[in-house]
C-alpha cells in the first residue's frame, strides 16, 4: 500500500506541485495542496515545502488564497478555467500567476505545524516556516477582515466550492431562496463528465448555480468588501470555521517557536470558538450546522462537516458527548442489517443523502482524517482508530479513489465502491500519513 500510495503522488506530480487527480483536476487546488504536502513530509520534505510555496504564489495582496492555481501546461483541460474566472487584471491578484477568484478551507496553518513536527531538521527550513507563517497570517487576516463583516469571529463562504464540500444538500437549501433567471447563467460546458460518470458528480442544476455565482463575482471584479453588500450566498459553515480556528491554534505554536507575537491568533481562536457555539450549534440535532447570513437562519442538515469543530476544541464536554452519540448512531453507523463505513459526508438519514453522488453521502478520506484528530483531542481514541481503520480498509479494498460508497454491503451488481477519480492524491497522501510513511 505504501509503494502504491507513493506512486500515486509520483504520477500526479507536475514539478513544483502535485495535481489532485490525473485528468479530472489538472491544476493545483488549495486545501488539496495542504493534505498532499503532508503525504510528502516524511519521504521528501523538500517537495512538501514546494507544494506550499507553489500554492502561496497565487495569494492575492489582500491575503485571499485562491481555490485553484492554474498550471500553464494544462490550459483548457478543466472547467471553469482561468479565462472563465476572468481574474486577469483584478487589482491585487499576482500578475504572473493564473488563479480562480474564491478561496477554500484554510488548512495551511495546522498543516504547517505538522510539517514542523516532521521536519528532518528545523534550522535549514526556518526561513521557509517564517515565510509561510507570514503568508498564513495574512490569509487569516483576510478572513476576519473581509469575510466577517459583523466582527463575530465567523468567516462566511461565498460559494459552495469554497467549502470544499461542493454539493452538500445544505447549499440547495440556500439556493432555494435565491431567485435568478436562466439568462443570468452564462453559457458553459462542463468537462468533469468527460472523466467521471454523471451519476457520481453534481447535477446540472447545481452547476448552473455554481456558475451563476461565479458570474456575479467576476462581473463585479471580485471587489471586496463592496461586493458583499448585495451578494446572495453568504454561509457560515462549521467545518470551515473549525479549520480556521485550529489553524489559529497552530499559528500560536508556530509563532512561539519563531518568537513572533501571537496575541491576535489567540483572540481569533477564542472568538471563533465562542461564535461557533453561540450561532452554529443545533440543540435539536446535537451537532453544528451552517448558518445562512442572508436569510438569517440555521440550515438544519447533518453533515460530517458539522462534527469537525471537535478538531479545534469548540464543544464543551456535554456537546462533544452529544456529537459522539450522533456519530455512533444510525445516522452515521447505519444499522446491523445495513452497516456503514465511517463517516458519510452527509448523514445517512438526511433526505438529501445519496451514497454515490460526491458530497451527498460518500466517505471522503480527508474528512475522516480531520475527524480522527478531533476525536483524539477529546480522548475518544477507540472511535478515532475505527475511523482510521475504516479509511485504510476502503483504500485496501477499492484503491485510492476520490470518495467511497458509505454502505458496507453494496448491491450485488456493484463490485467497486470507489468513485470519482482513481489515483486521487489526498487519498494517497493521508494514507501515507496514517501509516507514518
Ligand atoms: C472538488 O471541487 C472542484 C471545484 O473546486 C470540482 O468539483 O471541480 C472538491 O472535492 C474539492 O474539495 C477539491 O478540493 C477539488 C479538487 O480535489 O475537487
Amino acid at each position: 500500500m505504501v509503494v502504491a500510495a507513493k506512486n500515486v503522488l509520483k504520477d500526479n506530480i507536475l514539478g513544483a506541485f502535485t495535481k489532485p487527480a490525473p485528468t479530472l483536476y489538472p491544476h493545483q487546488w488549495n486545501w488539496d495542496a495542504g493534505f498532499i504536502a503532508l503525504g510528502y513530509a516524511r519521504s521528501d520534505f523538500r517537495q512538501a515545502c514546494s507544494e506550499m510555496t507553489a500554492l502561496f504564489r497565487g495569494q492575492w495582496k489582500n491575503g485571499m488564497l485562491p481555490q485553484i492555481v492554474f498550471s500553464v501546461e494544462n490550459v483548457g483541460k478543466y472547467f471553469p478555467g482561468y479565462r472563465f474566472w476572468d481574474t486577469n487584471g483584478v487589482p491585487g491578484k499576482p500578475r504572473n500567476v493564473r488563479t480562480s477568484g474564491i478561496s477554500m478551507p484554510p488548512v495551511h496553518g495546522f498543516i504547517l505545524n505538522c510539517l514542523l513536527q516532521l521536519a528532518p531538521e528545523t534550522k535549514t527550513y526556518r526561513p521557509f516556516f517564517r515565510r509561510m507563517f507570514d503568508r498564513i497570517s495574512l490569509l487569516h487576516q483576510y478572513y476576519y477582515q473581509y469575510r466577517d463583516p459583523a466582527g463575530e469571529g465567523l468567516a462566511f463562504i461565498c460559494h459552495p466550492w469554497e467549502s470544499g464540500m461542493d454539493n452538500l444538500p445544505t447549499w440547495e437549501e440556500v439556493f432555494n431562496t435565491i431567485r435568478f433567471d436562466d439568462s443570468e447563467v452564462p453559457f458553459y460546458e462542463r468537462q468533469d463528465l468527460e472523466h467521471v460518470d454523471a451519476l457520481y458528480r453534481p447535477r446540472k442544476l447545481s452547476y448552473d448555480r455554481y456558475i451563476y455565482l461565479v458570474n456575479l463575482l467576476r462581473q463585479q471584479r471580485y471587489r471586496e468588501p463592496e461586493i458583499w453588500e448585495n451578494y446572495p450566498f453568504q454561509v457560515q459553515e462549521p467545518m470551515f470555521n473549525a479549520i480556521l480556528s485550529h489553524s489559529n491554534e497552530a499559528l500560536i505554536e508556530l509563532g512561539e517557536w519563531l518568537r513572533c507575537d501571537t496575541g491576535r491568533f489567540r483572540e481569533w481562536q477564542a472568538q471563533t470558538n465562542r461564535a461557533m457555539n453561540n450561532k452554529l450549534w443545533s440543540e435539536s440535532k446535537g451537532t453544528y450546522v451552517s448558518y445562512d447570513r442572508v436569510q438569517r437562519r440555521q440550515i438544519p442538515i447533518t453533515t460530517a462537516g458539522g462534527l469537525i469543530p471537535l478538531l479545534c476544541g469548540a464543544p464543551d464536554k456535554t456537546r462533544a458527548a452529544r456529537m459522539i452519540n450522533l456519530l455512533e448512531s444510525p445516522s452515521f453507523r447505519g444499522t446491523p442489517a445495513q452497516p456503514a463505513w465511517m463517516c458519510a459526508s452527509t448523514a445517512l438519514d438526511e433526505p438529501g443523502f445519496d451514497p454515490r453522488r460526491y458530497w451527498r453521502g460518500p466517505v471522503w478520506i480527508n474528512m475522516n482524517w480531520l475527524l480522527f484528530h478531533g476525536l483524539h483531542r477529546y480522548g475518544c481514541h477507540t472511535i478515532a482508530e475505527r475511523l482510521r481503520a475504516d479509511s485504510l480498509e476502503l483504500v485496501r479494498q477499492y484503491g485510492f479513489w476520490e470518495y467511497f460508497n458509505p454502505w458496507k454491503n453494496l448491491p450485488e451488481d456493484e463490485t467497486n465502491g470507489g468513485y470519482g477519480s482513481n489515483q486521487f492524491s489526498w487519498t494517497a497522501a493521508l494514507t501515507l500519513d496514517w501509516l507514518g510513511m
